[in-house]
């Protein structure tokens, strides 16, 4: 049987975990053409900074449809993360342009 004590224990670990589980702000740069870093990971309630360095507009597009950020040229735009997956993005006007953002839950 578990001890009477163990109880508050647990509750002030997570209380504890939830602080440290805070949002982050991630920064993801398109610059010359070039999403960096090619390969982020995040967590659900983060938040996105999407830079845009060039002259030219820019998009993240999700190719599941999650999400379609468009940048402005050198305009810098937030998202904050709702869902957890996997999404390989893209811009749509350069589809050279791809990288994979990983959203834990
Ligand atoms: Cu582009």
């Amino acid at each position: 049987m578990t001890p009477r004590w163990i109880l508050p224990i647990l509750a002030a670990l997570m209380a504890g975990m939830s602080v440290s589980a805070q949002a982050a702000t991630i920064q993801i740069t398109m610059d010359n053409l070039v999403i960096s870093p090619a390969e982020a990971t995040a967590k659900v309630g983060d938040t996105i900074d999407w830079i845009n360095k060039d002259i030219f507009a820019h998009t993240a597009t999700a190719r599941n449809g999650d999400w379609d950020i468009a940048m402005p040229p050198k305009k810098t735009v937030t998202s904050v993360l709702k869902k957890a997956g996997t999404i390989e993005y893209y811009c749509r006007f350069h589809p050279n342009m791809k990288a994979k953002l990983t959203v834990a839950p």
